[in-house]
């Protein structure tokens, strides 16, 4: 097949999803185009089969917004018609669906027929059961999609609830390269972070409110005062200053590093002993699924798509969102104990095995067909 893939080409979680997806697609034989305003973090290498298209947006002292929208539709109008694709594939319901339903309708004055698949990653939907603004646009875009995909049942189900959805959606959950994200010897490396064996957690996201990386520090300020540990903090967003103060206020900046963004979190996530994942809302937790991949149990709060991945008292622990003293009792449990600790690393690792690339690859191919077909 000849697939175009749009998504934001930035470290979050949808733009890994696509990314990883579209380069599992080439190494098996698909050509596929990505359609983004940037290269996608995690497309940075040469293959026969995978082609860039960047969408330029033009700057007019006229528009104080750009109209990025209108760009992209342009761009997958052009794309689709002299690369011949069979499917288009959108990450993120806004304004990518949209967009893409007007790319389908320019289409049509060509005589080309070009069907379209969108996946919902939480966010997109998250957010419009919140702000109204987007809600009549989304709503049209996923019911006009010729496919549309969750990456979890508690996602289907919230996008069920907020918007008049005539269409199916079938839950494809994210998935892993087991061959990438593995636990690596980065014993170096663990040294210089723990050079007396203290027992290493690691938080990354965005740090975006919907994060709570606050409750992170709170929680390893209990942990800290129990178990000799120490903090890692991976990423970078507007919360990250906030954090700062507090690790102050509480005491335990020696404790805790701020690594910002990095490429490489597999690596990092070799050396670590637990996950943090306290967030409001998740709609799968694609950075815990990495965390367990790489033989590291959880702490999440048990809200959205969570429970789907993390198993209560087996890969880690859920307690309910804020819950900071659980977290941290949930944690030292797992921590003071060796032959507990190895245990739910194991466990992390096999439930991260259910999600292998291998097997939901083959998912969203034949998923792909069957639009085609019935499109
Ligand atoms: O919240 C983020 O980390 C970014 C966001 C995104 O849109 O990229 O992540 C969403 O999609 C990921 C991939 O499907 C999911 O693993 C995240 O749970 C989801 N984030 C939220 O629902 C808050």
């Amino acid at each position: 097949m000849k697939i175009g893939i749009v998504c934001y080409p930035t470290f979050g979680g949808s733009g890994v999803v696509a990314t990883e997806l579209g380069k599992a697609l080439a190494d098996i034989g698909h050509q596929v185009h990505f359609i983004t305003y940037n290269q996608p973090a995690r497309l940075d290498f040469f293959s026969e089969n995978l082609f860039y298209h960047e969408v330029a947006v033009s700057k007019y002292p006229l528009f104080d917004y750009a109209p990025y929208e209108i760009a992209l539709a342009s761009k997958m109008v052009d794309v689709v018609r002299f690369e011949n694709l069979d499917l288009l594939h959108v990450h993120y319901a806004i304004p990518h669906a949209s967009a893409a339903y007007m790319a389908k309708q320019i289409l049509k004055t060509y005589g080309i027929h070009i069907p379209f698949v969108t996946t919902l990653h939480g966010t997109d939907i998250t957010l419009v059961g919140k702000d109204r603004t987007f809600k009549p646009v989304v709503t049209f875009s996923i019911n006009m999609s010729d496919g549309v995909t969750a990456v979890s049942h508690h996602l289907k189900k919230d996008t069920l609830s907020f918007f008049d959805i005539e269409n199916e959606i079938r839950v494809i959950p994210n998935f892993i390269d087991l061959k990438r994200f593995s636990k690596k010897a980065k014993d170096h490396f663990k040294r210089a972070i723990a050079p007396f064996s203290e027992k290493i957690l690691v938080h990354t996201s965005n740090f975006r409110k919907v994060k709570r990386t606050e409750d992170v520090i709170k929680l390893f300020a209990i942990v800290n005062k129990k178990i000799p540990s120490k903090l890692l903090m991976v990423g970078d967003g507007p919360e990250r200053s906030m954090c700062e103060q507090l690790c102050r206020d509480l005491g335990v900046c020696e404790n805790v590093r701020f690594l910002g963004k990095q490429e490489a979190v597999e690596e990092i996530l070799s050396v670590a002993d637990l996950f943090l994942m306290p967030s409001e809302s998740e709609s799968f937790g694609l950075a815990a699924l990495e965390a367990m991949a790489c033989k590291v149990p959880v702490i999440s709060s048990n809200t959205g798509g969570i429970p789907e991945l993390n198993v209560d008292g087996v890969t880690g622990f859920l307690t309910a969102v804020g819950d900071v003293e659980t977290m941290a009792e949930k944690a030292v449990y797992i921590l003071e104990d060796e032959e507990r600790l190895k245990l739910f690393k194991e466990n992390a690792l096999a439930r991260a095995k259910e999600f292998d690339l291998s097997l939901i690859l083959p998912i969203y191919e034949s998923y792909y067909q069957e639009v085609i077909e019935r499109s």
